[in-house]
């Protein structure tokens, strides 16, 4: 059942009581391709999904957030003033945007709150970014005239995750969560920042995720090491090639690579070589897309699928048997989607294999694992907005 704003203020009036406040959503995402590219300064394809996090917001003229999450039963007061803040990471996500906010020179005072989503967790459809996203948004509208920009409201959220979470991921999840349009995906050079909108309407064809129901869990996972053995890869072709301007990446060439392989370990090119791949069918799907050729996009997906599992490492059992049972019942394209470590795969099916895909996926899927796989249909939707 979809979340809507009334659940959300009915709770809010139970937990806090008094005047209503305003109320703030932001979504969670979805990414045709582009994986692990965004830290790596290169492209992503991310859409919003209709999914999202919604929360009533009211300024209490203190410097306190009363902070009450709907989902978790959960209650906490925490002042903006104590740098530790709160220990529990669906408040520290609060806090952290707070306090990025803060920085970016916003005059933020304490608020009372009460806050739900129907992003599944773990999923890797980015509940994270759509909390943050969706505080970042509100705190720019309730005590920052809506001074700063979009791009940097996402930034802040990126950088909760950075300073008060310990994961150091790139920019496409709050990017996607704070300019969502619905109908759209968008291609973003995350080395430039600059994006464009693709409006998504494969004719013949839907996006379906399958979630495996393994809990995906950035924090204090091996995907910051990820993140260290592209930039390892990076250090060693700058010191083979001090003149060569290279941040990160994106600016890399396969000979670079090869020339490197006895400077890093096996593992870093493993990963190395995932990303460079990665950045070429991100290139490839571009073009077909803008041929409206949706076989050579589903190829590149099962590409992606390969590399994220065999190179990058962050696949798991359940979604390559995902992957497995795509390739069995003719899906187009099918890969893991988003960070790995569980969570969904994401689907380019053809309209009339959808039904058959969707029951065999669920069957197999129950008979193998004993857990029963959620599907979601990949809809896009629209990014940070204010809704009352
Ligand atoms: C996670 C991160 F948060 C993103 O920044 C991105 O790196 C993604 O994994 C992989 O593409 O969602």
């Amino acid at each position: 059942m979809r979340l809507t704003i009334d659940d959300v203020r009915q709770r809010f009036q139970k937990h806090l009581g008094g005047e209503p406040g305003s109320v703030y959503a932001s979504p969670g995402r979805i990414n045709l391709i582009g994986e692990h590219t965004d830290y790596n300064g290169g492209f992503v394809f991310p859409g919003a999904v209709e999914q999202g996090m919604i929360a009533e917001i009211r300024p209490n003229g203190t410097r306190t957030i009363m902070a009450y999450s709907i989902d978790l039963k959960d209650y906490a007061e925490f002042s903006l003033d104590d740098p530790a803040g709160p220990k529990a990471s669906h408040f520290r996500y609060i806090f952290g945007v707070a306090k990025e906010m803060e920085k970016l020179g916003v005059p933020v005072k304490g608020f009372d709150t009460a806050f739900a989503g129907d992003v599944p967790l773990g999923a890797g459809m980015s509940s994270s970014a759509a909390l943050e996203s969706c505080f970042a948004f509100a705190i720019n509208d309730l005590f920052g005239d809506n001074k700063i920009g979009k791009m940097d409201l996402a930034k802040a959220g990126q950088s909760t995750e950075h300073n008060y979470l310990g994961v150091n991921c790139g920019i496409m999840d709050q990017f996607a969560s704070v300019f969502g349009k619905k109908g759209n995906l968008m291609r973003l050079d995350c080395r430039s920042g600059e994006f464009e909108y693709f409006p998504w309407n494969p004719k013949g064809y839907k996006l379906v995720l399958i979630n495996s129901c393994v809990k995906h869990e950035l924090a204090g996972s091996p995907y910051n090491d990820r993140r260290n053995s592209c930039e390892n890869v990076v250090k060693a072709i700058k010191a083979k090639h001090p003149e060569k301007k290279i941040e990160t990446l994106r600016e890399a060439t396969w000979d670079e690579l090869k020339e490197v392989s006895g400077d890093v370990s096996a593992e870093d090119i493993k990963r190395a070589t995932f990303v460079l791949g990665e950045k070429d069918r991100v290139l490839a799907v571009c073009d077909a897309l803008e041929r409206g050729d949706y076989e050579t996009v589903g190829q590149k997906m099962y590409e992606t699928h390969y590399g994220l599992s065999k190179e990058y490492e962050v696949s798991c059992e359940e979604l390559d048997f995902l992957n497995d049972i795509a390739k069995e019942c003719s899906v187009t394209g099918s890969r893991i989607m988003g960070g790995g470590f569980g969570g969904c795969t994401i689907n380019l099916v053809a309209d009339e294999l959808y039904d058959n895909f969707v029951k065999t996926a669920v069957a197999k899927f129950k008979d193998k694992s004993v857990k029963e796989p959620i599907v979601i249909d990949g809809v896009i939707g629209d990014g940070s907005r204010k809704l009352a």
